[in-house]
């Protein structure tokens, strides 16, 4: 390539800067050697933009959030007047509305869910380049129905914003769809009860407790759900499930209280089961109680409904860090469960609540108001609460009793019982829960007969002052 005559780079350089601060409009020439070995003695003007349009960054809440087409971001900064495009991976975004310091835009559409890149410009200049989550699937505004199933009711749900499906546990079927609900696989063969379900966000993988009552082995299913892309995929034989067996819940479970020698079978009239527990169903990830780290696996008892007995009116909380696991993990063996796991939790809680009929249903971790949430089948005794929604506070500070236990305190529900102080929320049953991202929650419930069994998923602010906190 032919090299510019000595002088020519400059002018062009020049020409250029005088060009950008024209643009501006406010610039101000100052003289400045250029670099001897690029030219000689000139002088170039270098614009000072005393007004430049600012965005800010999109926060976290923006960037983590899954728009779809049609739906609006917000942009803020300051002197936007100067804005004049903003596209989304090439595309124009609308101008919805624009004020000073915030500027509402429309998400354009696009053929498949991804991060998008967000341009801003002022004229020709580029100002602001930010990443947006752009899905074309609206999950999160549209009830989803799906069924018939062969199967009892719904149990659980997962829902993976990244990846973009959601999870289901139908008690012995597990199903994975897309956001919109149109089912990508499902697993049958499962002889067992799946109970509630959990996204661990950094695998995936999708954690479901899984009872084999006639083992005496209680289990964390773990579902490679993004490996899942047929129907009917064998429990066994598709290698989709591993399990880790909790030795803690056996260990309450097979505990002998009235001492007779003898414990007793699985009946919920029995004075045996230490705290009434029956297995275990809630599970979520969050925060450890003990030391606030994330992604540790909270796993919540069954627990039988026995009016005549009063160990058992706790919920129990088993955390684990799961960091280990895979040294547990064993392909999933129905006719004999691998017994591998740990040999006790990281932390063991139980939380005052009043007996309640099999425990928690559902447990979740809220991150944007930093409370652990229980749905539980409500109490039958006389003298407690009727409520079906109990809260924790992650950062609560558990108190240990004189026998070594530690207990968790409720955090404040919408009403309160005053002789045993028990408080939380009185919903509508929920058949399966998740907290998005952004705070908004899922609730599954239930129709259908079983046999033809259909699980339907809905979008909810989450109402702390009301009663019914889910509409
Ligand atoms: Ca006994
Ligand atoms: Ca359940
Ligand atoms: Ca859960």
């Amino acid at each position: 390539m032919k090299q510019p005559a000595p002088g020519t780079r400059s002018r062009q350089v020049r020409a250029m800067a005088i060009a950008a601060a024209l643009m501006i409009g406010c610039a101000i020439a100052i003289p400045v050697v250029a670099n001897a070995g690029i030219a000689e003695g000139l002088t170039v003007a270098v614009p000072v933009q005393t007004q430049r349009p600012h965005v800010a960054a999109l926060s976290s809440w923006q960037r983590a959030h899954w728009y779809s087409p049609g739906s609006t971001f917000t942009l803020r900064g300051s002197t936007l007047k100067k804005i004049t495009k903003v596209t989304v991976s090439g595309k124009p975004a609308g101008f919805v509305s624009r004020s000073g310091s915030a500027i509402r835009m429309r998400v354009p559409g696009f053929s498949a869910p991804a991060l998008r890149t967000v341009s801003v410009y002022a004229g020709t200049r580029l100002v602001f380049r930010g990443k947006l989550h752009v899905s074309d699937y609206r999950v999160v505004t549209d009830p989803i129905t799906i069924g018939p199933f062969p199967t009892t009711h719904v149990q659980g749900l997962a829902v993976d914003e990244q990846r973009g499906f959601i999870y289901y546990s139908m008690t012995t079927m597990f199903v994975k769809t897309d956001l919109r609900g149109k089912v990508l696989g499902t697993i049958t063969g499962l002889d067992a009860h799946l109970g509630d379900l959990t996204l661990n966000a950094e695998t995936g993988e999708v954690y479901g407790t899984l009872e084999y009552d006639a083992q005496r082995a209680w289990t964390v299913g773990i579902f490679d759900g993004p490996a899942l892309t047929t129907m009917n995929a064998d429990a066994e034989d598709s290698g989709l499930i591993d399990t880790v067996t909790l030795e803690e819940v056996a260990k309450d479970w097979d505990f002998d209280v009235d001492g007779d020698g003898v414990v007793d079978g699985d009946f919920p009239d029995s004075v045996d089961h230490r705290y009434g527990t029956a297995g275990v169903d809630g599970i979520a990830f969050g925060p450890s109680f003990a030391t606030g780290e994330a992604n540790t696996l909270t796993v919540a008892y069954g627990i039988y409904a026995n009016k005549l007995r009063n160990d058992n009116d706790n919920q129990v909380l088993l955390q684990y860090d799961i960091s280990d696991w895979a040294q547990y993990r064993h392909p999933l063996n129905q006719r004999a469960i691998p017994r591998t796991g740990p040999s006790a939790p990281e932390g063991k809680y139980f939380v005052r609540t009043g007996n309640t009929n099999w425990g928690v249903q559902n447990l979740v971790y809220d991150q944007t108001r930093g409370i652990y949430m229980m749905s539980v089948y409500r109490s039958q005794k006389r003298d407690w609460p009727h409520y079906g929604m109990f809260a924790v506070k992650a950062s609560s500070t558990p108190i240990v009793k004189d026998d070594g236990r530690e207990f968790l305190p409720l955090a404040k529900g919408a009403s309160t019982d005053a002789p045993t102080g028990v408080t939380g929320w009185s919903p509508r049953n929920p058949y399966g829960l998740f907290v998005l991202a952004d705070g908004t929650w899922l609730v599954n419930s239930d129709s259908g007969v079983t046999g033809k069994r259909y699980a339907t998923t809905r979008r909810f602010q989450f109402e702390p002052r009301e009663n019914n906190p889910l509409r």
